[in-house]
């Protein structure tokens, strides 16, 4: 009898920041993994999500997403490991797909971006997202600018918010995958650690409901993670700034602020935990958190990058 045989591989998605990486990774593996923003630069290190493809009745594939920081030029440190993360991994993965908003012009910037990767890789794959805010006759415009400055292995049309084009895409890099036992359990849907996803989420909503800097300038750490008799969850978590006039304007008058966001980040944890959850929220002034080599290794970021 024919042994069943399987597929496997990497596939890195990257892009100028906000071009729709994580909304896509989350709405390809069908679980929110990855926080979303209306803001640049959201995503701080590269989360993996994978999707299990039957090709046929004998042959799986699974597909390893990489959702990446958005690539800018960085000034900071916790920048400069940030874009550094989205570039150190191209080069071992299996494919690399370019995300492009369809709303933004092609700019120097982005130029230069698409040519360092076709440097690193030979076959990349395009992705014109946000397809459902174009109007048919521009993208018809914008595919043909973008086609006769590069030759993509391929063009995809999505929108990864209503998912449209994302099944042809599936199904394209299932069977791009290279022969390789499975990489991961059939199960598992993403690498992340709770408590980090934990962090994430809450960051998400201090990332949603503040403005100007001071998104830029907190971070967010599970500090304890207890499971009561009854299965509920008690999470706590520290947010860190690194200027003390941000604690006010994070408390909110008589602590609404936090409070709304809390509330907020609760109810998305107890939906993707599928339990009840107990979460504090407290906030400390640390002056050089981002100058700590424990806040990048903790995620996967080289913090001399
Ligand atoms: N209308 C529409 N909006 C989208 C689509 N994809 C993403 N967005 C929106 O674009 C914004 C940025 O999305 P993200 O997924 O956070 O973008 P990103 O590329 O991960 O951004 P960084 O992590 O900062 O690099 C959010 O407001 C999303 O809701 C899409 O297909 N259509
Ligand atoms: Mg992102």
């Amino acid at each position: 009898m024919k042994k069943n045989i399987s597929k496997s591989g990497f596939v890195n998605l990257v892009g100028i920041p906000n071009s729709g990486k994580s909304t896509l990774i989350n709405k390809l593996v069908g679980k929110k993994i990855s926080i979303v923003s209306h803001k640049v630069q959201t995503t701080r290190f590269c989360i993996r999500g994978i999707y299990n493809f039957n090709l046929s009745s004998k042959l799986k594939s699974q597909i390893i997403f990489v959702d990446t920081p958005g690539i800018f030029l960085p000034k900071r440190r916790l920048e400069k490991a940030m874009v550094n993360s989205a570039w150190s991994e191209l080069k071992s993965a299996n494919k690399v797909v370019f995300i492009h908003d369809v709303l933004k012009k092609i700019d120097n910037n982005t130029k230069e971006i698409i040519e360092k990767i076709f440097e690193i890789k030979s076959d990349v794959i395009l992705i014109l997202n946000k397809i459902d805010l174009l109007p048919k006759e521009d993208l018809l415009k914008k595919i043909s600018e973008i086609k006769n400055l590069y030759n993509f292995e391929e063009t995809f049309l999505i929108s990864a918010k209503n998912g449209s084009g994302c099944k042809k895409l599936l199904e394209y890099l299932a069977k791009k995958m290279p022969p390789h036992p499975f990489f991961y359990d059939e199960n598992t849907i993403s690498d992340l650690p709770q408590s980090i996803l934990a962090s994430e989420i809450t960051r998400e909503k201090l990332f949603k409901n503040l403005n100007q800097e001071l998104p830029y300038n907190l971070t967010v750490e599970t500090e304890k993670w207890v499971i009561n008799s009854d299965e509920s969850v008690n999470i706590q978590q520290t947010i860190y700034i690194n200027k003390q006039g941000y604690k006010p304007i994070i408390l909110g008058k008589q602590g609404q602020n936090i409070k709304r966001i809390g509330t907020l980040a609760r109810k998305e944890l107890e939906k993707l935990l599928d339990c009840k959850i107990h979460l504090f929220l407290h906030i400390k002034f640390r002056k050089n958190w981002m100058d700590d080599p424990s806040k990048y290794s903790s995620v996967g970021l080289n913090y001399n990058a």
